[in-house]
C-alpha cells in the first residue's frame, strides 16, 4: 500500500438532542472526515473525533487538523506500508495527539481490509457476528425527565443503561433509577467530576450495585483511582486516563481500575486498541468500546473492534438515529433488540455517503 492522496473535510452536524456531561453541554459537532486513496485507487475512510473545546481530552478540531496537514500524513503520504500497524510506528516520535493520529490510520486500516477482501472486523482479527450495545444518556433538565428517557432506551432494546453523574446529580438519580426500573444493568459516568474528598459520597453509591463507575477522578489520574478502588465495592473503570497500552498496564498493575473503556481515539488508533484488549484479555480485565458521539465512518470503526473477543460488556455505539437526522454512511448503523451486526463486506462494512458529505463540507483539503 502506498497512500498518494489524502482529502480531509469538514462538517458541521447537529445532533437531535443536546447531550450534558459533567464538563458541558455538546450538540453542535464538527466532523472531520479523512479519505484516503492509495496508489491502485482504493479508497479508505476515517473519522476525527475530536470536540471542537478541549474539554474531554486536550485535543480539538483545530489542533486535529493541524497535526494531520503539517505532521501526521507528510510522514506516511507516498511511503510504502505493507501491514496499518507500521502507522502508529511510523508516528510514535510525535507525542499524543492520539485523535488525530486515529483519524488517518482509521482509513489505512479500511484501505488494508478492502486490499485484502476483509471486513475491518476480520482484518483486525474480530470473532463476534453481533455485539451488545448501551445507551450512555447525558444529564438531563429532572430526574423525572431522566426516567422517561431511559424508559424508552429500555423499550427499544439496549442492553445497558449508563448516565452521566456530577456533584448534585448522583445519589438521588441513582436511587430513583433503581426505585423505577429495578435490577436493569446500570453504570454511571462521571468525566472526572470528583475528588478523594467525595470518597464518603461515592461509597453511597455501592449500595445501588452499579455493573461500574466510569473515571470518577482526575482525567490524567490512576494513583488516587487506586486509593479510591480499595474504599470502593463498584468496580472503577477507566477511560480518559488510559491514552496507551503503556497507560492500561499501569492503571492494572496498581489496581486503579478493574473494567477498561476503550476509544480507539482517545488511544491513537486501532492498532493501539487492539494491543489494549489483547493485554486487558491476558490479565482477565474485561472491556467495552466507548463513543465520542460519533458520524457513521466513527461508529463503523468502533463496531469492527467491538468484535474482538474481550468486548463482553455492552459498549456505547448506538444507533446512528439516536444521533443524527441523516448518517453519512448507508445502510445507517441500525440496533436490533440491543444488538448490532458486525457487517462482513469489504472495508469499513457501510458505504461512505460521498456525495452528503461534499455538500455538507464547510472545508475541503486535499493533500497529495
Ligand atoms: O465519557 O464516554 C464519555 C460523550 C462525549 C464525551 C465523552 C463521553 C461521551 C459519552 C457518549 O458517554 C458516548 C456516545 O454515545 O457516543
Ligand atoms: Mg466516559
Amino acid at each position: 500500500m502506498k497512500i498518494t492522496e489524502v482529502s480531509l473535510y469538514t462538517l458541521e452536524m447537529r445532533m437531535k438532542q443536546p447531550f450534558e456531561t459533567s464538563f458541558g453541554t455538546l450538540q453542535d459537532k464538527t466532523i472531520i472526515v479523512v479519505r484516503a486513496k492509495d496508489e491502485s485507487g482504493l479508497v479508505g475512510w476515517g473519522e476525527g473525533v475530536a470536540f471542537d473545546a478541549p474539554w474531554y481530552t486536550e485535543e480539538t478540531v483545530k489542533t486535529t487538523m493541524h497535526m494531520l496537514k503539517d505532521f501526521l500524513i507528510p510522514i506516511i503520504l507516498h511511503k510504502e506500508l505493507q501491514h496499518p500497524d507500521e502507522v502508529s510506528k511510523l508516528f510514535s516520535a510525535i507525542r499524543r495527539n492520539n485523535m488525530a493520529k486515529s483519524a488517518i490510520e482509521g482509513a489505512v486500516w479500511d484501505i488494508y481490509a478492502r486490499h485484502t477482501h476483509q471486513s475491518l472486523a476480520q482484518a483486525i482479527g474480530g470473532t463476534q457476528q453481533r455485539i451488545d450495545v448501551g445507551i450512555s444518556i447525558g444529564i438531563q433538565p429532572s430526574i423525572e425527565k431522566l426516567l422517561h428517557v431511559i424508559a424508552g432506551y429500555l423499550e427499544e432494546g439496549y442492553k445497558r443503561i449508563k448516565v452521566k453523574i456530577k456533584p448534585g446529580w448522583d445519589v438521588e438519580v441513582i436511587s430513583a433509577i433503581r426505585d423505577r426500573f429495578g435490577d436493569i444493568p446500570l453504570m454511571a459516568d462521571a468525566n472526572s467530576a470528583y475528588t478523594l474528598d467525595d470518597v464518603e459520597l461515592l461509597k453511597q453509591l455501592d449500595a445501588f450495585h452499579l455493573m461500574m463507575i466510569e473515571q470518577p477522578l482526575a482525567h490524567d489520574d490512576i494513583v488516587d483511582h487506586a486509593i479510591l478502588q480499595k474504599q470502593l465495592r463498584t468496580p472503577i473503570c477507566l477511560d480518559e486516563s488510559i491514552t496507551s497500552l503503556e497507560d492500561a498496564r499501569r492503571a492494572i498493575e496498581l489496581g486503579s481500575c478493574s473494567v477498561i473503556n476503550i476509544k480507539i481515539g482517545r488511544v491513537g488508533g486501532i492498532t493501539e486498541a487492539k494491543k489494549i484488549h489483547d493485554y486487558c484479555a491476558e490479565k482477565n480485565i474485561p472491556v467495552w468500546c466507548g463513543g465520542m458521539l460519533e458520524a457513521g465512518i466513527g461508529r463503523a470503526h468502533n463496531i469492527a473492534l467491538t468484535s474482538l473477543s474481550n468486548f463482553v460488556m455492552p459498549g456505547d455505539t448506538a444507533a446512528s438515529s439516536r444521533y443524527w437526522h441523516e448518517d453519512i454512511i448507508t445502510p445507517e448503523v441500525m440496533v436490533d433488540t440491543g444488538t448490532i451486526t458486525v457487517p462482513t463486506i469489504a472495508g469499513i462494512g457501510y458505504k461512505v455517503n460521498r456525495e452528503l458529505i461534499e455538500s455538507m463540507a464547510k472545508h475541503i483539503n486535499i493533500i497529495k
